[in-house]
């Protein structure tokens, strides 16, 4: 049974190497410290989150295929599969359950080829360029969207 208050945290590939390579891009957090950060935002928000991560596009799609009998948001940051998976922007549609799309980077600030996203048009709306901030914006985003306004 889906729950309101209980939301999927997607994180897709090479997010397993955050704060390991490329710090002056991705930050100096791994994904476990972030993961600290969601939690202790989620537990202050009154919601509980599922955080995880692969490098497989087959499995964030099972993944998000499953979501809406567990879950009543997606907040993802798609990674690479922003700019190229047709089968994820699908995946959201048949869902059916809001999604909002994170990045840590400012996508239009970089390469041209990351100024498109294939989730963006499917996505309740997107939030980029805040670093870890970006994490915690888009778990906002979903409590409001599921809850209402939070005060804290
Ligand atoms: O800024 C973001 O959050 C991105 O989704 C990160 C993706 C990139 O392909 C998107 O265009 C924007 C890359 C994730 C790879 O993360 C790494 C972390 C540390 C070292 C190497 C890669």
């Amino acid at each position: 049974m889906a729950k309101k208050n209980k939301i999927l945290i997607l994180n897709g590939p090479n997010l397993n190497l955050l704060g390991k390579r490329q710090p002056e891009i991705y930050g100096r957090l791994t994904l476990e410290e972030i993961g600290r950060e969601i939690r202790s935002l989620a537990k202050r928000l009154s919601v509980e989150v599922e955080i995880r991560q692969s490098n497989n596009e087959g499995e964030l799609v099972d993944w998000i295929q499953q979501a809406p009998a567990q879950f009543g948001a997606i907040v993802i940051n798609p990674a690479a599969y922003t700019h190229s998976s047709v089968a994820m922007r699908d995946a959201i549609i048949a869902a059916g359950i809001p999604a909002i799309e994170i990045h840590i980077s400012n996508i239009y600030k970089r390469e041209d080829f990351r100024k498109h996203s294939y989730i963006a048009g499917v996505a309740v709306g997107q939030i980029t360029g805040f670093g870890v901030q970006s994490y915690l914006l888009g778990l906002r985003a979903a409590v409001e969207m599921l809850m209402g306004p939070v005060s804290c």
